[in-house]
């Protein structure tokens, strides 16, 4: 749903132009110096991408799934690594709280969190607990109106700088399923909170990611989002279904970057004394990356515009992160095949990008999990 289309233009058109203009340039950089520069950072917070989807009571724009849809193809034009320092904020470090949250925990972290004061993360995964999330082992231990968090939660994006960490742990240890989860809100400063030092990743440099380890963290009760035990699994999935989305758009906007960069190299190289373009065989990989590029960012739409109806997405988000991530990983092969040797050299963006976005089939749900989302849906939609 667009509330306002004059307002949306307006914004879509500075992120795009800021995107252009000052992240683009800034690309190289990032990743050679594996950190988002300070000033950027500080625009990023001045243009209010940190509050995109947080509800303006809250201090953010309170953008409707489609329209941070749209900000996120744009977003999506640049490095994944930006995004990922204010994506977090917006989607699976803030959602928590704002989908399950008291109203207390709300007004207490929200607005900071929208305008950047407040770096947040989400703490699922853990050393022997991934896809199959429900099988978590930190424990949280009532202790009088305190909760006494162990364990060690792994590969947590802003980890080493966030301020806020959402963080499922098991308060019924006789539930080793997902009932028996409960999700906590844990300031960054808790005794007994402690980083990993920053993992060494494939890609996306400047995207920090490191262990989150609980040594007998000690947290009030009323830490526990919603004020109820057992619900955190169920907050952890709806987080999960509405980043589903995002990432779903960032995806596309990232192939369509890549489409672009393909065109211009293929149009200016020769080979053969014609350029590159004028051959079937590479027209025949651009019109392929074109094709399913727009059939991403359709599907993303039609998803985003279903949910602000009050849709459950749940099935077409996986669907959503299903195609666009696999989507984009092809066109990112095809971009480094059109520029043959240029390609697999650090100097031309497709190289970094191909390394990029190999990332998007893993996070947020791997494309395994996608399938087993969406196949176990359409037999319960059934059954
Ligand atoms: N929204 C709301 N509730 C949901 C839900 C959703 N999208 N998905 C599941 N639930 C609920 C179920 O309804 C069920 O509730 P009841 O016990 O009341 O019936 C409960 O949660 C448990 O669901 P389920 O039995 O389906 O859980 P499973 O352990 O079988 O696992 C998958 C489900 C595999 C889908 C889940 O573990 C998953 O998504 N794993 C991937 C995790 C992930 O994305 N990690 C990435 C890192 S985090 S960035």
């Amino acid at each position: 749903m667009i509330r306002d289309p004059e307002l949306l233009d307006q914004l879509v058109d500075t992120i795009s132009r800021f995107v252009r203009e000052r992240l683009i340039p800034s690309e190289a950089r990032l990743a050679e110096e594996d950190t988002v520069p300070v000033e950027l950072l500080q625009e990023m917070k001045e243009m209010g991408l940190f509050g995109l989807s947080i509800p303006e009571e809250y201090g953010g724009l309170g953008l409707t799934m489609e329209e941070e849809v749209l900000v996120a193809l744009e977003i999506g034009r640049t490095s994944p690594a930006f995004r990922s320092v204010f994506g977090t904020n917006n989607g699976i470090g803030a959602q928590g709280i704002l989908i399950d949250g008291t109203p207390e925990q709300k007004t207490r972290y929200v607005p900071r969190l929208a305008t950047g004061e407040l770096l947040s993360a989400f703490c699922l995964t853990e050393p022997d607990s991934g896809s199959d999330a429900a099988s978590l082992r930190t424990t949280a231990v009532r202790d009088g109106d305190h909760y006494v968090l162990n364990g060690t939660k792994r590969f947590i994006t802003n980890g080493p700088e966030a301020d806020l960490f959402t963080v499922m742990a098991r308060t019924d240890p006789s539930n080793k399923g997902a009932g028996g989860i409960t999700a906590f809100i844990v300031e960054g400063g808790t005794p007994g909170l402690k980083r990993g030092p920053a993992d060494n990743k494939m890609g996306q440099k400047g995207a920090h990611t490191c262990d989150i380890i609980f040594e007998d963290c000690r947290v009030p009760a009323e830490s526990i989002i919603g004020g109820k035990e057992g619900q955190g699994f169920k907050t952890a999935m709806k987080v999960l279904d509405r980043g589903r989305l995002h990432i779903s758009a960032v995806c596309v906007g990232v192939a369509e970057r890549l489409v672009e960069e393909s065109l211009h190299y293929a149009i200016e190289r020769k080979q053969f004394g014609v350029p590159l373009a004028d051959h079937q065989l590479i027209q025949a990989m651009l019109a392929d990356s074109k094709t399913e590029a727009y059939a991403g960012r359709t599907m993303v739409l039609d998803a985003a515009r279903r949910k602000d109806a009050g849709e459950n997405v749940s099935t077409l988000a996986s669907c959503c992160k299903l195609f666009c991530a696999e989507m984009v990983g092809r066109v990112a092969d095809r971009a480094v095949q059109i520029h043959g040797g240029a390609g697999y050299m650090a100097e031309y963006a497709v190289e970094r990008f191909y390394r990029d976005v190999r990332l998007f089939r893993i996070y947020e749900g791997t494309t395994q999990i996608q399938q087993v989302v969406i196949a176990r849906n359409m037999v319960r939609e059934v059954s």
